[in-house]
């Protein structure tokens, strides 16, 4: 049965972490996956979520099985975060939450409920995209395709191209926007191109799937949440994956969301019902520590300071590796401007490099990051980012 099964393809940003494990490069540093080191170049245990377990183990439970969509603190908290605590979108019900195996996790159930409702619907995701989009959404049943989004020549975004694109797709397409900290490129477009974009959406009776995976690595939790807020006032369904995974350093834990945004609270109560479904036949409920984590931080006043000072923290470091980068590039002989490093956002910068500069990069010198020219800025601290712009200024010459 399994003889003629084929290898399939490894992950090209996973597979890559696998190589650096394996490179005897005593300076060798790895910019390929999106992970977030601190200055010290190891990856952080937050202050806040230590301070979370050490409660929750001088008051142990029993871990029965959770609710098919989750614990019920953790999806409100979810809600409060993507929403906003108080406003109507939460206040009206209408808004279903599950919590999610992840920001994967969420865009999958988010995936198969929209294919239980819409079977037929096209796929539009932005090219280039995180790839797991692509396959994740096909895996699902779905034809995907791409609409423009990186302008190489420009340095940003082809946002004319991406509103034709949205323009011309069928209604009931789903299209999947990136929140904030586009990823791969590191380009956002603007507050007002959202407009431009919901615009189109909502006219074109188009279904906007967000993903919020860096919500708090942009310009702050509320900015890189802000275009949640457009659809909801646009009044269209919607619907949000969320990711804890980097903003509480809890990648292995698996803590995300799905919500999504209804007509009604009727409406919400059958949708949460089919989602339910969905996590039923697929890994029944979610396990219980990473939510409980993320739960008692988001609704414990202290702890949800704490939170958003650590986040703040990384934040405003990748920011400082940004500046520091364009002038240890330039320091280094690197001619051309680097300066757009510091235009973009979030975690990745698109570094224009080509495929052989970037090979050339981690053969000869040690230094990863991701054919496409992608490099992960969050990786770099002030110990290696010398020999990183070194490394550049050698493949470029
Ligand atoms: N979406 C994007 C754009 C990502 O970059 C990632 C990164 O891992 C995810 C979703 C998945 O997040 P998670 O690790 O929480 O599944
Ligand atoms: O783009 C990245 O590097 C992160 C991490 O299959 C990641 O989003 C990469 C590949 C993958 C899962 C997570």
């Amino acid at each position: 049965l399994f003889s003629a099964v084929e290898k399939a393809p490894n992950d090209p940003i996973l597979g890559l972490n696998d190589q650096f494990g394996a490179d005897e490069n005593p300076r060798k540093v790895n910019l390929s996956v999106g992970v977030y080191y601190d200055e010290t170049g190891k990856l952080p245990l937050l202050e806040c979520v230590q301070r979370a377990e050490r409660q929750m183990a001088d008051a142990p439970k029993a871990r029965g099985y959770l609710p098919i969509d989750g614990i019920a603190a953790y999806d409100s908290a979810v809600k409060n975060l993507v929403f906003g605590a108080g406003s109507d979108a939460v206040n009206s019900g209408r808004v279903a939450t599950i919590q999610s195996l992840g920001g994967t996790g969420g865009l999958k159930v988010g995936a198969d409920f929209l294919k239980k409702v819409n079977p037929n619907a096209k796929v539009l995701i932005s090219d280039p995209s995180w790839e797991n989009h692509r396959a994740l959404f096909s895996q699902a049943g779905f034809t995907v395709e791409f609409y423009p989004y990186y302008d190489a020549v420009k340095r940003g975004v082809n946002i004319d191209g991406m509103l034709t694109a949205l323009e011309t797709a069928e209604p009931g397409t789903i299209v999947v926007l990136h929140a904030c900290c586009h990823n791969p490129t590191g380009y956002d477009i603007t507050s007002q191109q959202w407009d431009q974009v919901v615009a189109i959406v909502k006219e074109r009776k188009l279904v906007p799937f967000l993903d919020l995976a860096y919500q708090g690595f942009g310009n702050g939790i509320a900015e890189d949440g802000a275009v949640i807020q457009k659809f909801v006032a646009a009044a269209g369904d919607f619907l949000v994956a969320t990711s804890f995974s980097k903003s509480f350093s809890l990648y292995g834990e698996r803590v995300g969301g799905l919500s999504v945004f209804c007509a009604s609270k009727d409406e919400a109560d059958r949708v949460l019902s089919l989602l339910k479904v969905m996590i039923r036949t697929n890994y029944s409920n979610p396990p219980t520590h990473g939510g409980s984590v993320v739960a008692t931080v988001l609704n414990t006043p202290d702890l949800r300071a704490l939170w958003e000072q650590e986040l703040a923290n990384m934040r405003t470091r990748i920011r400082q590796m940004r500046t520091l980068l364009v002038a240890d590039l330039k320091a280094a002989g690197v001619k051309e401007d680097m300066s757009f490093i510091t235009q973009q956002i979030g975690m990745f910068s698109y570094s224009g490099l080509t495929k052989e500069q970037m090979v050339r990069l981690r053969n000869e010198f040690g230094v990863y990051g991701v054919d496409s020219g992608r490099i992960c800025v969050a990786a770099l601290n002030t110990k290696n980012i010398d020999y990183v712009c070194q490394s550049i200024a050698r493949v470029l010459q």
